[in-house]
């Protein structure tokens, strides 16, 4: 039986937050998770709502920095001041995924979140699944630019994908 080698590696700090602002986000924002995992980038996942629990939302946002963390992925939907609001108290990158709500498919998360005064950024990914994906690639893209082994990792990742286009559709796909 081979050994776990995972008990001798020391325990890694997250360098990416992943909030969001409901259980119900999940769905979505476990794809941005699945993407760092691929990617071999440590993060942690928090349930942190803007409206139902403000003083946790605070306390993560103004402590997201002494924490460790060298960005922020945050996910929300309907009025989703989550992004904006994190953004208002971290000097951390924020990249905001816009979670698809049943009534307007998205569209109200997307507005509420992009439409970012100038002064206070929020980089505003797609709505849903693609959002959540490419909010985990450009915040390993940041920490890449000092970490040369998770720069390789995602030159290999788009080699993956570029190789993994057919030239042809296949009949009945
Ligand atoms: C937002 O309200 C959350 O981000 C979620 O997308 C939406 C609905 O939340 P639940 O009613 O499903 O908890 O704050």
């Amino acid at each position: 039986m081979a050994a776990d080698l995972r008990a001798d590696t020391p325990p890694v700090s997250p360098l990416v937050a992943i909030v969001m602002g409901s259980q119900s986000d999940w769905a979505t924002m476990t794809h941005a998770a699945e993407t760092l995992d691929k990617l071999g980038v440590a993060y942690e996942a928090r349930i942190v709502s803007a409206h139902r629990t403000p003083d946790r939302l605070v306390a993560f946002a103004k402590g997201a920095k002494a924490e460790g963390f060298k960005a922020v992925i945050a996910g929300a939907g309907g009025a989703a001041h989550l992004p904006g609001m994190v953004a208002s108290m971290t000097p951390l990158p924020v990249f905001g995924v816009p979670v698809q709500s049943h009534t307007l498919s998205g569209l109200d998360s997307l507005l509420s979140i992009v439409q970012m005064p100038a002064g206070v950024p929020v980089g505003t990914l797609a709505i849903g699944r693609a959002g959540a994906v490419n909010a985990a690639l450009i915040a390993a893209s940041v920490l890449a630019l000092s970490d040369e082994a998770l720069a390789g990792r995602l030159d290999a990742w788009r080699a993956a994908q570029t190789e993994s286009v057919a030239d042809h559709p296949s009949h009945g796909a």
